[in-house]
């Protein structure tokens, strides 16, 4: 796997809690093995040493799969692990500030739900945007009003940076997000959590195939 814009494609980000009892590392596995590209840890309920803990795991599972870790705000974490970049918000630090922390060999992301947002990105500080939330979704408590495919096309039009749409995305959502012009999909629920993360991950996949 090379590019990020491939990297992007099935990106799955983990909710500790939904992972649940099958665990986050297991979940993670099994995901890529149903073909993730992309994985990010995001721990809200956590502190830096447990997600360093975790990360120093996942980086663990993922080694000799071609898919890189991400850890969502928590840029001490992410360098502590070595963990292949981060991804913040724009209520986090300033992405500048990021990259100054990171360092250019890595992977840095930004959320961004407006026009305005999208629009002052610097493709020379951030890697990629993820987009959204295009659906509502009981995921994330505080989001920010929901975009439709409309509003997400829209979104990716005002940029030539890569993209991944997030927010209440199953597979059935994939041929959408692609035809908006979004690089790949950003889910939690639709593979953390599932009985079957692998098959949930397949679904996905063959969607694709079909595409
Ligand atoms: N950011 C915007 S929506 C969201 C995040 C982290 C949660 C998406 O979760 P789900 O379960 O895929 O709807
Ligand atoms: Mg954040």
């Amino acid at each position: 796997m090379t590019g990020i814009r491939q990297q992007l494609r099935l990106y799955l980000v983990t909710d500790t809690s939904l992972c649940g009892d099958f665990g986050l590392v297991e979940t993670v596995q099994q995901a890529v093995a149903g073909g993730v590209t992309m994985v990010q840890l995001r721990a809200k309920n956590s502190t830096t040493p447990a997600r360093i803990e975790m990360a120093v795991a996942l980086k663990k599972a993922l080694a000799g799969t071609g898919v890189p870790l991400i850890v969502n705000d928590d840029l001490d974490a992410a360098i502590a692990a070595d963990a292949d970049g981060a991804h913040i918000g724009q209520g986090d630090m300033l992405p500048s500030q990021a990259r100054a922390l990171l360092g250019a060999g890595k992977i840095l992301g930004l959320s961004c739900e407006t026009e305005h947002t999208v629009a002052a990105a610097d493709p020379d500080v951030v890697d990629y945007l993820g987009l959204g939330p295009v659906f509502g979704t009981a995921t994330k408590a505080d989001h920010e009003l929901p975009i439709g495919f409309d509003g997400l096309a829209r979104l990716v039009a005002l940029t030539s940076m890569p993209t991944v749409a997030i927010g209440g995305l199953k597979a059935a959502h994939q041929r959408d997000v692609l035809a908006s012009g979004a690089d790949g999909q950003a889910v939690v629920s639709a593979i953390c959590g599932q009985i079957d993360p692998k098959a949930a991950a397949l679904k996905f996949t063959k969607t694709e195939a079909q595409s």
